[in-house]
C-alpha cells in the first residue's frame, strides 16, 4: 500500500465496476474498476470483491488499487460459475432468514446456511419472517416447524420470530443488530429486502411478488448490496435469493464436528473420525438418530452436504485468503 490513497468500503458491484464509499467523514460514493487484471486475493473466486470489503482506491482515476485483509467471508459454491462466490465480507453476523410459508419452511436450507457460517466462524442466528402466516397453517405443519426451530435454539442459535409486514418482532431484531454489520441470506421470496426496508426506511429497495404457481420468490434482488444508515446504528447486506446452497471451503470430514448436534458424538464411533455414519457398526451418530438426539432431517442434511462437498471438491480452491 502506498499509504497516500484513501480507503473505501465496497457497497456493491457487478463484474468489474464497484460502488465504493469513502471511509471518512465525507462518505463520498465512487464508481471504480479494479486496477490491472485481478486482485491476488480474488484468484479462484467467481467474484473478486463483495460488499463489506475494504479497499484502497484512487478516486480521481476511479481505480481500486488493493484489498485490505479480510476479517471473514461468507461464501457459497456457485454452480453456474463453478467457483466459490463471495456473498459478503467483514461481517459480524449471518442472519439466516426462513419463513413458515410462502415459500414453505425449508429447515435443510437453514442447516446449510448455519454450517457455512460456523465454518467461516461468523456468528449466525435465525429469523423466521412472515410469522403473520403461521396461524393459517395446520397443526401438524406448525408442530414440525416449532420442533425444528427449538432444536436450533438448543444448538445455541437464537431464533427470532418476526413479520416485515406487521412489524411484529422487529424491535427484538433491531436490538440484536445494534452496532453491527450483518448479511441477510435466504431463499428468494423469504423477505430479505422487505426486512431491510422495514428496518432501514431511509434506503427503500424494490421487493418482489411471489410466483403464485410455485409459491416462491422471483429473484427480485440481483446483487448483494450493503446498506448503512447512520441513524440506525447498524448496517445490512442484502443478497440475492439462493435456490440451491452448495457449501464451500469445508472438508467433508469436518461436517461431523461442525454440525453442532453431531459434534458431541463425532469421533466416538467404533471407527472414530473416519466413520461415515452410514453403515458402520458401533456408530454413535446412528445411535443418536435412533434415540432422537439427532433429528432425521439433520441426518439427511449431513448425508447430502457431505455428498455435495465430495462431488464439488475438485473445483474448490485451496488458497483461501
Ligand atoms: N405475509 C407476509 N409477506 C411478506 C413479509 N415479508 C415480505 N413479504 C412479501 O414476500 C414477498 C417477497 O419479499 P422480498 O422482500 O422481495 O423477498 P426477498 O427475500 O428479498 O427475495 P429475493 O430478492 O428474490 O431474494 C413480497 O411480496 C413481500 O411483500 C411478511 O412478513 N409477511
Ligand atoms: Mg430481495
Ligand atoms: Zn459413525
Amino acid at each position: 500500500m502506498s499509504g497516500m490513497m484513501p480507503m473505501g468500503r465496497v457497497i456493491s458491484g457487478s463484474c468489474n465496476v464497484f460502488t465504493i464509499k469513502m471511509e471518512d467523514r465525507t462518505h463520498e460514493i465512487h464508481e471504480c474498476r479494479i486496477k490491472g487484471k485481478v486482485l491476488k486475493a480474488a484468484r479462484g473466486f467467481y467474484n473478486p470483491l463483495a460488499p463489506g470489503d475494504l479497499v484502497e482506491f484512487d478516486p480521481a482515476a476511479g481505480l481500486i488499487l488493493s484489498l485490505l485483509e479480510r476479517r471473514n467471508v461468507f461464501t457459497r459454491f456457485n454452480l453456474k460459475g463453478n467457483a466459490p462466490q463471495l456473498l459478503a465480507a467483514n461481517v459480524d453476523a449471518v442472519v439466516c432468514i426462513s419463513t413458515p410459508a410462502s415459500p414453505p419452511f425449508r429447515p435443510r436450507f437453514l442447516d446449510r446456511l448455519l454450517l457455512q457460517a460456523d465454518a467461516a466462524e461468523i456468528p449466525a442466528f435465525i429469523v423466521c419472517n412472515k410469522i403473520d402466516l403461521f396461524p393459517q397453517l395446520d397443526g401438524e405443519t406448525r408442530g414440525s416447524i416449532e420442533k425444528r426451530l427449538s432444536d436450533f435454539e438448543r444448538m445455541g442459535y437464537s431464533v427470532l420470530l418476526v413479520s416485515a409486514k406487521t412489524g411484529e418482532g422487529l424491535k427484538n431484531l433491531e436490538t440484536k443488530l445494534n452496532g453491527i454489520r450483518a448479511v441477510l441470506v435466504g431463499q428468494s421470496g423469504c423477505g430479505k429486502t422487505s426486512l431491510i426496508n422495514a428496518l432501514l426506511p431511509a434506503v427503500r429497495q424494490k421487493t418482489g411478488e411471489l410466483n403464485r404457481k410455485y409459491d416462491r420468490g422471483n429473484h427480485t434482488t440481483v446483487m448483494s448490496v450493503l446498506f448503512d444508515d447512520e441513524q440506525a446504528g447498524f448496517s445490512l447486506i442484502d443478497t440475492p435469493g439462493i435456490r440451491r446452497l452448495v457449501p464451500e471451503g469445508i472438508d467433508s470430514g469436518d461436517v461431523q464436528t461442525l454440525m453442532r448436534d453431531f459434534a458431541p458424538f463425532a469421533g466416538k464411533c467404533a471407527f472414530g473420525l473416519s466413520c461415515t455414519h452410514r453403515t458402520e457398526t458401533g456408530c454413535k451418530i446412528q445411535e443418536a438418530l435412533v434415540t432422537g438426539k439427532i433429528h432425521e432431517d439433520r441426518f439427511e442434511s449431513y448425508l447430502r452436504i457431505t455428498e455435495d462437498l465430495n462431488f464439488f471438491r475438485g473445483a474448490i480452491r485451496a488458497d483461501r485468503v
